[in-house]
């Protein structure tokens, strides 16, 4: 049975390359929500249902044996509400995201971007603290990044400019760590990473949940195939042009964080 994947757009695919290049014998099936995104400034209420469309379609046309929630919006505001309804494990990328953070930072100050529904959420921050009280969170909503991405945008060096100026305020902050908190944001990387400096580690919190995956595998003996079940599929509730263009650029390129 294949893996089911879920984010509102494009940005999933960052959850998706991590894991395959983990588990490179498992079939795929991404569902890309682009027609209703961004899921960032909707209400929880709206997420959980359009998060159950999806989920309820990859159960019962792929029979998928294990669902993540390749979004953090969807993860802050629909994870028990998933796990509530269906019988397969549900993993999410926030509290992976926050354990990689955790592991990272030396100086304790760790911040976080994601999408305005994350943030408010307060997900990340329970999560940040929760595992290590004395952290301090410098936690801001950057909706924009969502833009830049899903336009195809984010290998245009022009965009650095826009990018430092949304980035001034954190990159004073002196965090020595950021958690790409909206799985969007690591095709921005490179451009972040500059715009914070180089002393700055990013996370990427697709690979610490491409390990919670392979766990959980293990855990319930869904077993590993030896050899690939079969191709991936991907499917947009928007434009499939535009989706194909991102997909095929993203999924070959090297540009990939490797935290
Ligand atoms: N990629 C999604 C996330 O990780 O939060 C959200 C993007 C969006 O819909 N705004």
């Amino acid at each position: 049975r294949p893996i089911g994947m879920m984010d509102s757009g494009v940005g999933g695919l960052t959850v998706l390359k991590a894991t395959q290049k983990l588990l490179p014998n498992e079939r795929y099936i991404y569902v890309g929500d682009t027609a209703r995104m961004p899921y960032g400034p909707r209400s929880s209420e709206e997420v959980v249902e359009f998060s159950l469309e999806i989920a309820h379609f990859l159960v019962d046309h792929y029979q998928i044996k294990l669902l993540a929630i390749a979004c953090n919006t969807a993860t802050a505001c629909a994870l028990p509400a998933l796990q509530a309804e269906l019988d397969i494990p549900i993993v999410g990328v926030i509290d992976a995201g926050a354990r990689a953070a955790i592991a990272a930072t030396k100086n304790k100050r760790v911040g976080v971007i994601a999408t305005e529904g994350t943030i408010s959420s307060g997900s990340y921050q329970g999560d940040l603290k929760a595992g290590d009280p004395d952290l301090e969170i410098f936690a801001e909503a950057q909706p924009d990044f969502v833009q830049y991405v899903e336009g195809a945008r984010y290998n245009d060096e022009a965009l650095q400019f826009e990018i430092d100026r949304h980035l001034a305020n954190l990159a004073k902050d002196d965090v020595d760590t950021l958690v790409l908190g909206c799985t969007h944001f690591p095709l921005l990387a490179p451009l972040i990473q500059k715009s914070m400096g180089a002393n700055v580690t990013l996370v990427d919190p697709g690979w610490q949940t491409a390990r919670d995956i392979q766990a959980i595998l293990k855990e319930q003996h869904l077993a590993q195939p030896t050899k690939k079940l079969g191709e991936n599929i991907y499917y947009t509730t928007g434009s499939p042009d535009t989706f194909r263009v991102i997909a095929s650029d993203w999924m070959a390129s090297d540009k990939q964080l490797d935290i």
